[in-house]
């Protein structure tokens, strides 16, 4: 997968290749997804201009894709208050530079590295808008995942001080509601006291992180391997997370609690029955051993740093003076860990799906699922 576009220009392309031929795409659901990214408490005025849909512009037909590189194209509706200033072609007056990089963006770094004098240069691409894109990709990677029987979901763990008190054991099922939640926590009372830490912070002109979780529901074991660093799949989920604009930290399973248990409450005990044939009774280990799919619910978790513009702006220099300064102030948001989340299943939709055709090939849907079902008889134990 890869993306373009800037915040403020025209709008943002997403192309996916490797696709199989013959999948059917839902516009509505993809849609749903690009909305989903839109919502959650602490978002601010952009999102009232955007009514983000994720068009294809090639590799699909009449709604099925025809095995080619998969194009969408996202309008960015605020580029009309912009065209001066971001037009891809030069303009009679051109606007005035910004000069003032602000603490924890790729501002500073990005103007010294490809040699700007404007840190809109650097910053338009670096902003989060870019996970448009990446949520119309991932919208067509889910659809894929779907019709393999996996689903992917998402919630948040904790706003800034606030933690959800949410179930380890979620089922699928659960999930049907996460969007109802104005920051998608499980968590009612949780979900008030977000709100309300938001509004608190947005008040005293500060932003705030927290973390989301991603699960995917209906995974074969074996996706990924053991055999190099590369193919393990957690370089790969580590570095999708990772990816996302503001993420700091990731964790697999039980994570970071891991460190301080004893190693006999730190693994999942292997059980077998006629019925079910091989099965755990625990997931501490987040569906993945030794770089590969273990057949249980994948889960990852994501921490995101408070976002970095602030209405109350940090110290920083004048890169055109090298005088003392204030960052730059921008229209932001004041919390978006709930479209993170969102995000992160796009991101995980996209190694798993890549993970799926390296395992089952095929270039059209039907010889995909026909090596599926022949994988899962070959490693069907029940009754062995
Ligand atoms: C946006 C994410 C944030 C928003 C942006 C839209 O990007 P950034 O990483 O630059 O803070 O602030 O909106 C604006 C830049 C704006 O004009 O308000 C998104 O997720 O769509």
């Amino acid at each position: 997968m890869i993306t373009a576009g800037e915040s403020h220009g025209p709008g943002l392309t997403c192309v996916i290749e490797g696709l199989p031929a013959g999948m059917v795409l839902d516009r509505e659901a993809i849609n749903r997804d690009m909305a989903r990214r839109q919502l959650g408490h602490g978002r601010g005025g952009r999102m009232k201009i955007e009514s983000d849909t994720a068009e294809p512009t090639g590799g699909v037909r009449h709604g099925r894709t025809l095995g080619g590189p998969v194009a969408l194209w996202v309008a960015n509706r605020d580029y009309a208050n912009w065209e001066e200033r971001m037009n891809p072609w030069p303009v009679d007056s051109p606007p005035e530079e910004v000069h003032l990089p602000r603490p924890g963006h790729a501002d500073l770094a990005g103007v010294q590295k490809y040699g700007f004098t404007d840190v809109r240069n650097v910053l338009e691409r670096a902003s989060a808008r870019e996970t448009a894109a990446r949520v119309a990709g991932g919208a067509v990677c889910k659809a894929f995942l779907r019709a393999l029987g996996v689903e992917v979901v998402s919630h948040v763990l904790a706003i800034g001080t606030v933690t959800a008190a949410v179930r380890r054991s979620l089922e699928l099922a659960d999930f049907a509601v996460v969007d109802d939640s104005p920051v998608r926590c499980l968590d009612a009372e949780g979900s008030r006291a977000m709100v309300a830490h938001i509004d608190a912070q947005r008040k005293a002109n500060e932003s705030l992180g927290g973390i989301f979780e991603v699960r995917a529901y209906g995974l074969v074991p074996g996706l990924g391997s053991h055999v190099s660093f590369e193919e393990r799949l957690d370089t790969r989920l580590a570095a999708a997370i990772c990816s996302i604009q503001a993420i700091k930290g990731f964790e697999l399973g039980d994570g970071f609690a891991l460190t301080s248990r004893p190693g006999s409450q730190a693994h999942d005990e292997i059980f077998h029955s006629a019925e079910r044939g091989f099965y755990r009774e625990t997931n501490h280990a987040g569906g993945v051993e030794g770089g590969m799919t273990n057949g249980q619910t994948l889960i990852v978790r994501g921490a995101m740093k408070p976002l970095p513009t602030l209405t109350k702006p940090l110290r920083s220099v004048d890169i055109a003076t090298l005088e003392p300064a204030e960052a730059l102030r921008e229209r932001t948001d004041s919390c978006t860990v709930p479209a993170a989340g969102v995000v992160g299943e796009a991101m995980i939709a996209y190694v798993l799906a890549g993970a799926y055709r390296e395992k089952f090939g095929g270039d059209q849907l039907a010889d995909v699922l026909a090596a599926l079902a022949a994988y899962r008889a070959r490693i069907d134990w029940r009754s062995s």
